[in-house]
């Protein structure tokens, strides 16, 4: 297994094919963010977030490191290797010619930072004034892939200004109300504006030779028309889902497990006429299985859909959390080996198992899983 004389290779086309290589973020000096527009429009208006900011508690971060440790640990076990990222002191402020911001955020979830689609690995302009920097945490990794991988490509998308034309006022109030946050979303009225491109890595899912990204709070159009633009050998489609009135990152809502397989988060289904690619296809988009929690663990932004945010390690075995039995269940059930990982106390700091990790290598090529246009 000789990890260490593994030779780098930056390669991976989709969500399932065989994990080889992978980076796994960290707790370290994660902070709570100060409040600012794309951030308090995530944050759940009875969340208790709202208005702290500040350096997460020292006995939650050793815990989320624990348990970080541990997933790479088994993650190694079974032969893939292992990168950390190099945190940073996230408890500064920041700022550009165009704002300031309190703290910075940290960097257990790289998969919203770094987009892998083939030998080219591509930093996302981030849409929070605290993630603006986050990408320099990754930084020491890519220049060593760039290294000691001839052919892989580096990319960082414009960053963005992230000026108050980058977003809706009509968020700046925390009394908007859940049924008037719904009705935005099914109508596509995000937080953020069409000023600047703006993506996340994170609301884009990889099919091979078709990338299916999230419209949302922290991807605008201009975002995925730049994807578009930026890799003219792939199709890239909008997708967007109405039900979640707080929609960031395509993670825990679509899910797919293996070619013709996906799981939809069932109170944010895909919308029937954005269906067809798939149905045409003969691919099949299932409801996941129920969250085992009726809410999320303290201080954290992320919803119980964290449930469905597996990892699939090659089209017969899959991450999940270890608590969340229905979801393994479920895998279960489809035929999937599940792996069980202790990982709901890091879900503060970024998100499941699926955020916590961002693709180096999976073996495989470029394939065309929806020829039928
Ligand atoms: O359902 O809160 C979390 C996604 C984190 N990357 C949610 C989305």
């Amino acid at each position: 297994m000789d990890q260490l004389r593994q030779k780098t290779i930056v390669s991976s086309w989709n969500e399932w094919d065989p994990l080889k290589h992978v980076i796994v973020g960290t707790a370290d000096g994660a902070c709570i963010p100060a409040p600012e527009p794309a951030l308090d429009a995530k944050v759940p208006e009875d969340s208790d977030m709202r208005g702290q900011f500040g350096p997460r508690p020292k006995e939650m971060v050793d815990k989320a490191n624990e348990l970080l440790d541990q997933f790479a640990s088994q993650l190694e076990g079974r032969g893939i290797r292992v990168d950390r990222p190099t945190p940073m002191e996230f408890n500064q402020k920041t700022s550009t010619p165009d704002w300031q911001a309190e703290t910075m955020f940290g960097c257990m979830p790289p998969r919203d930072v770094l987009l892998t689609v083939g030998k080219e690995i591509l930093e996302a302009t981030m849409s929070y004034r605290c993630r603006w920097f986050e990408y320099l945490c990754y930084r020491p990794l890519l220049q060593k892939y760039y290294d000691e991988d001839s052919e892989m490509r580096h990319e960082a998308a414009p960053k963005p200004r992230l000026t108050d034309h980058d977003y809706r006022q009509d968020y700046l109030s925390d009394k908007i109300g859940v049924q008037k946050r719904l009705e935005w979303t099914a109508n596509k009225f995000f937080v953020t504006t069409e000023e600047e491109v703006l993506f996340d890595a994170a609301d884009v899912l990889r099919f091979g030779k078709d990338l299916v990204v999230q419209h949302g709070f922290t991807t605008n159009l201009k975002g995925i028309d730049w994807l578009a633009r930026h890799f003219p050998g792939h199709r890239v489609h909008t997708v967007n889902f109405p039900g979640d009135p707080y929609p960031i990152h395509i993670d825990a809502t679509f899910t797919p497990i293996k070619p013709g397989l996906i799981m939809n988060n069932p109170q944010r289904r895909l919308p029937e006429e954005q269906r067809e690619m798939f149905n045409k296809n003969g691919w099949e988009i299932i409801d996941s299985a129920q969250p085992a929690h009726n809410s999320p663990p303290p201080l954290c932004y992320s919803s119980v859909w964290l449930s469905m945010n597996v990892l699939v390690l090659d089209t017969k075995t899959v991450c999940v959390e270890k608590s969340e039995v229905y979801q393994a269940e479920q895998l279960d059930k489809l035929g999937m080996e599940v792996v069980e990982v202790d990982l709901r106390d890091a879900y503060a700091f970024g998100g499941g198992l699926h955020c916590c990790t961002a693709d180096v290598y999976r073996e495989g090529t470029c394939e065309d899983y929806f020829p039928i246009q």
